[in-house]
């Protein structure tokens, strides 16, 4: 399968000021793949302005001068999460204060107060939880489509597929799991719990979560189910910039072999109530990350992975100001409208649960590019002329 949009003709004279960043200038612009080692001068480059304009110029080479966003409701109907990763702030135990787990029941009323006529994708984001059965999910799926036409589900990382498998008995298969999503409504799913392939620094922060491998083989089988993904990268706490660009070239082979993904998300480290913020802290390396490092990442994703159709700019987490500079260092997309985000700022994030239509288009709009409301798979809904 492939989700690639048409391209728009080569962008002309992109200046560079560092020497080492012209062959990658050259090999971008003419479409030609960079390698690993030239991937890593991007990110030690000290020409951030000539890295983001070639990031832009690679942007309008691949996607053309359209900025996407999507009319979405985010639904985490439980935060009871068993898996202890490191990072995370949302997890609760079942018996923790705070916790939350919707019946049914209790997520068509969720959905019933967000609901908007211009919804077109509910973002479920959640935990692994110990003793809901499979059926719940696959009731869940067929129960928002049946009830919301027009409404595409976007359901659960790979890391909850890989749950799914192991709470089913006798145990389904990966490509069994997504089978029945997809037949129970299932039309996309997200790009999170990939965090960081490196193994050390996953052992570190997610030790008891779906491996690189089962990450990457659940989207694989996804795809090959003609389910398109999008894959994400936690980045901004104890990994490397090397480290980054091993999980970005890990995406680019999957991506080579199977053409599913649909957009890149660097997501920045919130490092608020979390255990790995104590951590860092006790070892005085308690850090947000930096407006640059978030646009210096975009870039470098965007000029690495040329097979990945869109690079968003979350402005969850990196601001809704950020997000906006972020048009300009390769970024084609900002997500959406929300409404009620919890997982990030769980830890800390310090912008609104939810932005609206106009805001997202004004956003997009004052940059000089065209707002396009899309759908969960990137067709286009309403062109903002
Ligand atoms: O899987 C958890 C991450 C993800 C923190 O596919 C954290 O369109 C930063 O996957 N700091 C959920 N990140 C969000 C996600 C996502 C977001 C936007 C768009 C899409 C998409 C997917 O958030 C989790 C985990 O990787 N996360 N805690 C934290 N403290």
């Amino acid at each position: 399968m492939s989700v690639a949009p048409s391209p728009s003709p080569p962008t002309a004279d992109v200046r560079v000021r560092d020497a080492a960043l012209e062959p990658i200038r050259d090999a971008a612009l003419a479409g030609r793949r960079i390698t690993f080692e030239q991937g890593m001068t991007l990110y030690r480059t000290r020409d951030v302005p000539g890295l983001l304009r070639l990031a832009d110029a690679v942007r309008a080479r691949i996607v053309g001068e359209k900025a996407y966003f999507v009319h979405s409701l985010r639904l985490s109907q439980t935060n009871v999460c068993y898996v202890g990763c490191t990072f995370c702030g949302f997890a609760r135990k079942m018996d923790e204060e705070g916790v939350w787990d919707y019946d049914l029941e209790d997520v068509w009323a969720y959905v019933d107060t967000h609901l908007h006529p211009d919804l077109t994708e509910i973002h479920i984001a959640s935990g692994h939880h110990p003793k809901r059965p499979w059926q719940y999910y696959l009731d869940l799926v067929r129960g928002l489509t049946e009830r919301y036409p027009g409404v595409q589900v976007k359901a659960w990382t790979a890391a909850e597929i890989h749950h799914f498998t192991k709470i089913t008995r006798p145990r389904l298969t990966y490509r069994e799991v997504l089978a029945e999503l997809k037949e129970a409504g299932l039309v996309a799913m997200p790009g999170g719990g990939a965090e960081i392939f490196a193994e050390d620094v996953r052992r570190r922060i997610a030790r008891a979560k779906v491996t690189a491998e089962g990450w990457l083989e659940v989207h694989r089988t996804a795809h090959e189910l003609e389910i398109p993904t999008n894959a994400t990268m936690l980045y901004g706490h104890v990994e490397s910039l090397e480290d980054r660009l091993d999980h970005m070239d890990r995406l680019r082979d999957l991506q080579d072999e199977t053409g599913g993904f649909m957009s890149f998300i660097p997501l920045a480290y919130q490092p608020d109530n979390n255990p790995l913020a104590a951590e860092l802290e006790a070892m005085g390396k308690r850090v947000h990350t930096t407006g640059l490092d978030d646009l210096r990442n975009l870039a470098v994703a965007r000029i690495y992975l040329d097979n990945v159709p869109h690079i968003k700019g979350y402005w969850i987490m990196i601001t809704p100001e950020q997000t906006q500079l972020s048009l300009a260092a390769g970024v084609s997309d900002v997500d959406g409208t929300i409404k009620d985000e919890r997982i990030a700022h769980a830890s800390g994030a310090v912008t609104e649960a939810g932005m609206t239509e106009e805001e997202l288009v004004r956003l997009i709009q004052d940059t000089g590019r065209i707002a396009v409301r899309r759908d969960a798979l990137y067709n286009e809904v309403r062109v903002f002329e």
